[in-house]
């Protein structure tokens, strides 16, 4: 075997020869990949003892893709294209053996071979559109070419991977083998034996024309996409290289169509910040003060305490991967009805496709239903969610600090409550964490996992692989009120409060946030949510807008009636003119003054406190990092991706204009949550971004 780069070796087996990549921890198409691959085909082209090239990869995984962290930095060569064409055209067959991910340029890659075969646990996509790109190596050029245009589209619009199995049945992969080298060479001996033809993939023509019969095809999935990649620029320039596959008749045409869009996507910056974040999520994976190789507990079982919308979903997760639950109540009503509402989710996943049928009871299996506390005794994790009350709070860790073995982790599913308190409340405070959960539970991805003063090493570094078992983003946070994601979200609410009763009314506050990007303004989502969370006839004072609707009668969406009026078959919401004469009457009795309010400083007042709050909680070490935030902002509150977060955004807005800002409104409106965080002073005086910026 010898060396032809770094990372990639030829080796040669009778008459085979096997350039072997090996660049961990995903085989990343790095410049001393695409180099030694280069180098190897051509040497084993030139050998005339060598009948036939397996390209193949070491370690974990077929190659991952392009190497991410190499984009907008200087090329160095060679270009993949260079590659491919070396394999394309060689005048030996080339075969790929896969096992892993082949994705987004590795799979353009294992395209350029005249064979490919893979181990059955393989998976193939382009997730390129992920990051906010298309794939730029000719696979949305050879794609349709084998799929037909309507598989394809689905595959680089959404990004999603498909099985070894589907790669087979749509004619992406040549052949399932157990051992994805010992297959490969097989394949390539047969090829030899038999002289099988040198199949290049771009030469394929018979699915794009008959694509081209179909105009509707293209708007139809567009039409099918829309609500989902609503402000997003990849999916439709991914379509467009699809329909340019269709509808040129030259497949280099069709490659300088994909070439051109890529690098507008590349150069623009929707991609850079779907690229940060891709690396800011596995970034907030890690925490720097608990070792990578602290011990952590064995989970096997999970006890979760409330069977309401939050438990019911998050014992949902644990049951998910195949972790049984006791789901514990205080009275069989309420019981049951969690269970009926967690067999109805169930069923309406199975109904939707995005679940086989026969999980729904195997799934249910694993959740069992009790009245008894002491059923925790022997769980492994014990999570409370109960209603968001301290006292009722501190009195359940009391009782499981009872109830629970000795080593058992416990965690509350609190949004804000103090964590510490709670912790206080038992006899092992370092076996306490906050794991909160977003709702619907089942279905969002972050977790906020917050760390009490004493919680253990241990504790921390099993919640936070826990968390990625069960398929959420963990973001370890500290103690505060609300933790990252809601005392930010206090701060939009208390700006958004006030800008109502200036002239604003909720539709515009709500679309200007809407077309911002997020799936719904702050007064929609409070009408989501009810308005009457936490308000109390009895103590109701008429002292604000919600308190006014509250006691008109006004409970938001579920009684057709909140800040907006809704449809009762449709639900689909109108505003509300009584709604509005009523804020206008509230804000003059207060004296304030009514104006026209813009666009521009509904949006200014309503993030940049967020902002601002971010930072605040970076000065305080509540967050590990500037990042962290924008997974929680992304993942939790549906701020779009593609403007990277709350704090990456700053950063394209430029610190010392936000910084302006937020003085400007400070000087303008008061309150404590314009008042300046003290970093910025730092990050203005060493002219350093935000979004990189790191607590303590
Ligand atoms: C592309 O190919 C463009 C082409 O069309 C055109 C070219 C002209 N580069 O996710 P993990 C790192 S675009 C660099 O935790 P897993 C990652 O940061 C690319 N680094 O592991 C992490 O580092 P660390 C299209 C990468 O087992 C470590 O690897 N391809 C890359 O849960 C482990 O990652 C993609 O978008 C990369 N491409 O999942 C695939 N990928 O340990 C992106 C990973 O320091 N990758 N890293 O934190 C993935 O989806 C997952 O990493 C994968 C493994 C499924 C492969």
């Amino acid at each position: 075997m010898s060396a032809l780069t770094e990372s990639v070796s030829l080796e040669k087996r009778g008459d085979i020869a096997l350039v072997i990549v090996d660049n961990p921890p995903v085989n990343a198409l790095s410049h001393h990949v695409r180099q030694g691959i280069l180098d190897g085909i051509n040497a084993a082209v030139a050998d005339d003892d060598v009948k036939a090239i397996v390209l193949t990869c070491r370690g974990r995984t077929f190659i991952a893709g392009a190497d991410i962290s190499e984009f907008g930095k200087p090329p160095q060569g060679p270009g993949l294209d260079v590659v491919q064409a070396a394999m394309e055209n060689s005048s030996k067959p080339v075969i790929t053996g896969i096992h892993g991910t082949s994705l987004g340029g590795g799979f353009e890659v294992a395209m350029c071979a005249h064979y490919r075969v893979s181990v059955p646990t393989a998976q193939f996509g382009f997730p390129e559109v992920k990051l906010g790109l298309l794939p730029g190596a000719g696979g949305t050029q050879r794609l349709p070419r084998v799929t037909g245009a309507a598989k394809a589209l689905e595959m680089v619009a959404k990004g999603d991977p498909i099985s070894a199995q589907e790669a087979l049945d749509l004619g992406l992969i040549d052949d399932i083998v157990d051992d994805h080298e010992a297959g490969a060479v097989a394949f390539a001996e047969r090829a030899v034996a038999e002289a099988m033809p040198l199949k290049r993939l771009r030469d394929l023509r018979d699915k794009v024309e008959a694509d081209r019969a179909d105009p509707g095809l293209f708007d139809d999935f567009r039409a099918s996409i829309a609500r989902k990649t609503r402000g997003f620029k990849a999916p439709e320039y991914n379509v467009q290289c699809i329909e340019a596959a269709v509808n040129l008749d030259d497949f280099d045409a069709g490659i300088a169509k994909e070439r051109e869009l890529f690098q507008e996507l590349m150069r623009g910056t929707q991609s850079a910040a779907q690229r940060y974040y891709f690396f800011a999520e596995r970034q907030a994976a890690k925490v720097p003060d608990v070792p990578r190789d602290t011990p952590q507990l064995d989970i096997n079982s999970c006890g979760v305490l409330g069977a309401g919308t939050m438990g019911g979903g998050i014992a949902m997760n644990f049951a998910n991967v195949g972790i049984p639950v006791t789901i514990v109540e205080r009275d069989q009503a309420s019981l049951d009805r969690g269970m009926s509402v967690i067999r109805g989710n169930y069923e309406r996943s199975a109904a939707r496709g995005s679940m086989p049928a026969e999980e729904v009871e195997k799934r249910l299996s694993l959740i069992t239903p009790s009245l008894d506390r002491g059923d925790f005794a022997e769980r492994d994790i014990v999570i409370e969610a109960v209603f968001e009350d301290l006292d009722l709070k501190k009195e359940v860790f009391e009782d499981l600090d009872r109830i629970c073995k000795p080593d058992a982790l416990l965690a509350s599913n609190t949004s804000a409550l103090d964590v510490n308190a709670i912790a206080a409340a038992t006899t092992r405070p370092e076996s306490v964490i906050g794991m909160h959960f977003f709702s619907p539970a089942n279905v969002m991805k972050l977790l906020e996992v917050v760390r009490g003063d004493k919680t253990s090493d241990q504790i921390i570094a099993t919640t936070m692989s826990l968390s990625k078992q069960i398929n959420k983003i963990p973001v370890l946070v500290g103690v505060c009120h609300g933790f990252v994601g809601n005392r930010m979200l206090f701060m939009r609410g208390i700006e958004a409060n006030k800008i109502i009763l200036e002239g604003a009314t909720p539709a515009q506050v709500d679309k200007v946030i809407y077309d911002f990007g997020f799936p719904m303004g702050p007064f929609a989502m409070s009408d989501l949510a009810g308005l009457d969370i936490g308000w109390k006839e009895e103590t109701s004072t008429s002292s604000t807008v919600r308190e006014l609707l509250c006691e008109s009668g006004r409970r938001g969406q579920k009684n057709g009636r909140g800040y907006y009026t809704y449809d009762p078959q449709t639900r689909a919401s109108t505003p509300d003119p009584e709604v509005e004469q009523m804020i206008r009457d509230f804000g003059a009795k207060q004296g304030i003054e009514q104006r026209e309010v813009s666009d521009q400083e509904v949006l200014e007042r309503c993030l940049l406190p967020m902002v601002n709050e971010g930072a605040k909680i970076l000065d305080e070490g509540i967050a590990i990092r500037a990042s962290d935030i924008d997974v929680v902002w992304i993942n939790g509150y549906g701020w779009p991706v593609y403007t990277g977060g709350p704090m990456f955004w700053a950063d394209t807005l430029g610190i010392d204009v936000v910084v302006d800002k937020i003085n400007a409104y400070h000087q303008d409106l008061g309150g404590d949550h314009w008042a300046p965080a003290d970093l910025w002073a730092k990050l203005v005086a060493d002219g350093s971004p935000l979004h990189t910026a790191a607590s303590g």
